[in-house]
Order: C-alpha cells, then sequence, then structure tokens
C-alpha cells in the first residue's frame, strides 16, 4: 500500500514556498479586514478552515479486557479515545463516529464484534488481534489467524502483543535485567519458559525470575532469550529494539499513520470543496472581493496541491498509487507520466468520485510538471 498520500513535500511552488497554514491566515484576515472584507464570508471560511485543522479523531473499540487500553498507549495515542466496552451488560454500545476507529480483538471475533464493526465504514477501521502471545505457538498462527479474521470481517486486523509494546516504548532493558536473561538463555532447561508459574517456581533464581516476569512478561522473557542464544553478547539497546519488533507494534503505527494521513488528505479536498463554494456564493458589489480572494487562493499552488493530495487519498483510487514512493513526483518526466496516468483514470468508466478525484490529482501533477520544467512560467 501507498505511502504517498502524506504531504512528504513542501507545495511545488518556485521558490520559498509559503506553508499553506499562513496562507489561509491571511487569507481570513483579508475577508475580516483588508480593504475587500466580507465578514460573512470570513466566518464561514473560518469555519471551513477549522474543521480542516482539527486533527482527525480516533476511537480505541473492543470488548472488555480485550486490551484497549494497552494498544492506547502502546500507540501513545494520549488523544484517542476508550470507548465504552463492547457486549457488556448494562452498557450501552458505544457509538463508532470517530474518523479512524481502532478495533481491538482478543480472540476470535464474537457476533457482537460483527456487529459493532459493521456499523464503520471499512476504509476507516483497523483492526488489532491482540494478546498475540497467547495465540498458537508462533507468530506464524497469530498471523494466519489474523488473515482468517480480516478475511471474515473484511478489514485489515494486524497481530499485536501490546502489553509488550508498551513496555519497550517507555522501559529500558536494564544491566539487571540482561545478566538475568543472559543466565536464563544459556541454561538448557526451556520448560521454564512453558507458563508464569513455571518461571518463578522456587529456586536459585528465583528472586530475578520473578523480576523479569514482572517488568517483561512471559513472551518478552522467552523472546529475549531466543535472541539471545542466538547472540549472547547482544547489547541491552539491541535487545530492546528485538523486544520492539517481536511486539507486532510497527506494523500497526504504519498502518494508522497511513489512514491518518489519507484522512487529513481527504479533509483538505472539503476544504477546497467548502471554498469553491463559497466563492460561488460571494456577491462582488460593495466593494467585496470575497469571490477573487477565494478564486485566487483555489488556483494558487498550495491549493492545487492540496487537491492533488485529496486526489490521491480517495478511497476508490488509492490503489493505484501502490507504486508511489511519495505524493510529490521526483522530477518532471515522472510529473508528466503520472498526470498522463490519471487523465486516463479521468476519462474511464470509474465512478464519479473516482473521476473527480483523479481530476484532481491530474491537475496537481500537470501544476508541478509546470513547475519543475519551467514550462507555464
Ligand atoms: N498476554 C497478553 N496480555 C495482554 C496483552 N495486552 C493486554 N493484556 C492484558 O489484558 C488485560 C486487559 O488489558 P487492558 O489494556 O486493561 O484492556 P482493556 O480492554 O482496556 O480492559 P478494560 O478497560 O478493563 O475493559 C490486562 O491484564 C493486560 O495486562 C497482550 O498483548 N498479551
Ligand atoms: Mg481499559
Amino acid at each position: 500500500m501507498s505511502t504517498a498520500t502524506g504531504s512528504d513535500r513542501p507545495s511545488p511552488g518556485r521558490g520559498a514556498a509559503t506553508p499553506v497554514h499562513e496562507r489561509l491566515d491571511s487569507l481570513l484576515a483579508e475577508l475580516r479586514r483588508g480593504p475587500g472584507r466580507d465578514p460573512s464570508i470570513g466566518d464561514a471560511v473560518a469555519a471551513a478552515v477549522d474543521a480542516w485543522r482539527t486533527p482527525p479523531r480516533i476511537q480505541v473499540a473492543g470488548r472488555a479486557r480485550a486490551g484497549r487500553s494497552a494498544v492506547l498507549h502502546a500507540l501513545g495515542l494520549m488523544t484517542a479515545q476508550e470507548t465504552d466496552p463492547v457486549d457488556q451488560p448494562q452498557t450501552p454500545t458505544p457509538e463508532l463516529d470517530a474518523d479512524i476507529v481502532v478495533y481491538v480483538l482478543s480472540a476470535a471475533p464474537t457476533p457482537a464484534d460483527r456487529r459493532v464493526l459493521s456499523t464503520v465504514p471499512p476504509e476507516r477501521t483497523i483492526a488489532v488481534l491482540n494478546k498475540a502471545d497467547a495465540i498458537g505457538s508462533r507468530w506464524a498462527d497469530a498471523v494466519a489467524a489474523a488473515e482468517h479474521y480480516g478475511a471474515q470481517l473484511g478489514v485489515s486486523v494486524v497481530p499485536l502483543v501490546a502489553s509488550l509494546a508498551v513496555r519497550t516504548r517507555t522501559g529500558v532493558v536494564t544491566d539487571a535485567d540482561l545478566a538475568a536473561l543472559r543466565t536464563l538463555a544459556a541454561d538448557s532447561d526451556s520448560s521454564l519458559l512453558l507458563s508464569p508459574d513455571l518461571f518463578i517456581a522456587p529456586g536459585p533464581d528465583a528472586a530475578e525470575r520473578e523480576q523479569l516476569l514482572h517488568r517483561w512478561d512471559l513472551y518478552g522473557v522467552a523472546c529475549a532469550c531466543s535472541a539471545l542464544r542466538h547472540d549472547p553478547r547482544l547489547p541491552a539497546p539491541a535487545l530492546l529494539q528485538i523486544l520492539h519488533a517481536a511486539s507486532g507494534i510497527d506494523p500497526l503505527h504504519r498502518l494508522l499513520h497511513r489512514l491518518y494521513q489519507q484522512i487529513a488528505a481527504l479533509r483538505g479536498g472539503d476544504l477546497l470543496d467548502e471554498l469553491a463554494r463559497l466563492a460561488a456564493r460571494a456577491v462582488p458589489g460593495d466593494g467585496g472581493r470575497a469571490r477573487d480572494v477565494l478564486e485566487s487562493f483555489l488556483s494558487s499552488d498550495d491549493a492545487v496541491w492540496l487537491g492533488l493530495l485529496a486526489g490521491l487519498a480517495h478511497p476508490d483510487v488509492v490503489h493505484l498509487t501502490v507504486d508511489y514512493p511519495a505524493a510529490a513526483p521526483l522530477d518532471a518526466n515522472d510529473a508528466i507520466a503520472r498526470a498522463k496516468r490519471w487523465r486516463a483514470v479521468v476519462t474511464s468508466d470509474l465512478p464519479a468520485g473516482a473521476r473527480r478525484a483523479a481530476l484532481r490529482a491530474h491537475t496537481g501533477y500537470v501544476r508541478v510538471w509546470e513547475r519543475m520544467s519551467g514550462a507555464g512560467l
């Protein structure tokens, strides 16, 4: 899947591009105070700009004890909202109305999970199969289960050990951890790792083992031991890195980041639509210049770039961006090649929304091509 929907480059204007936020601030000032002021249009534009600037809202949902708090902390989503649990007696079913819903499963989806998930558009949903350490005996078992559930639910399901991801996010492997883990890894008796009870069975290192279990859980300890068996000299930071990777948090982070960027980009498209609507509504006369001011913004490089990002993020065409390393093309040739490709989509028999998105992408790449090649100056 593409990562091309983010604003990964500044807009393609010549010289120092004015950040689009500053341009919008001065546009608002002009509508409210300048010689061409039009306060009613100014207020409506301010509301549209505010909506665009508001970060996408994220909810973390799932059944009670599925690991919603752990997922929230593992992702560092301090502004996300943990909903009421799904399928809990005396608790109403939570309304999943955020821009992005992270739905946490910790086992096969139940009818209640399915019912709730069916209320959220799949393109706004990421499902997590948490407690992957408790599924089967190898990571591949959790991956297979996640794929199976994903096919049933029609959304991507990512396996995760959120409890470990929380620990690697904030913790460090101390010298004491490392020493105890090396001793354990060198011990040929791996039956200790079969269950928490066996792990803390009485014995010479019982206190150290209990500490390890408390700090890293059995899954973390088992991962660290197998890494140290491969290379007993692994230093603490490398071990922490391995545990972080073993938690499965990175693919989830990437998926969430991409969806977040995609939703932010789509909002850019909504902003342009609203500004175009307001420009059409603004009646020239009485010295009001709102229409000119808005149209001048809408034809600027910044606005065309926002339109390009929104076009690429449209759910019906986003799959066509898979081979784009970034939204911005490498050079003028790349820009014109992309423009031609999107032109073909505009004239295809895809639904109107997809063709409109393609038109935005086409217009954007033509503009970038003009800037990069020096044409149209
Ligand atoms: N084995 C395992 N346990 C986990 C994992 N993630 C969370 N847990 C445990 O599952 C229990 C519930 O985790 P929480 O994060 O509190 O789950 P929650 O959905 O927020 O729970 P409530 O808000 O109490 O309904 C805790 O005991 C966690 O330690 C995991 O990946 N693996
Ligand atoms: Mg909780």
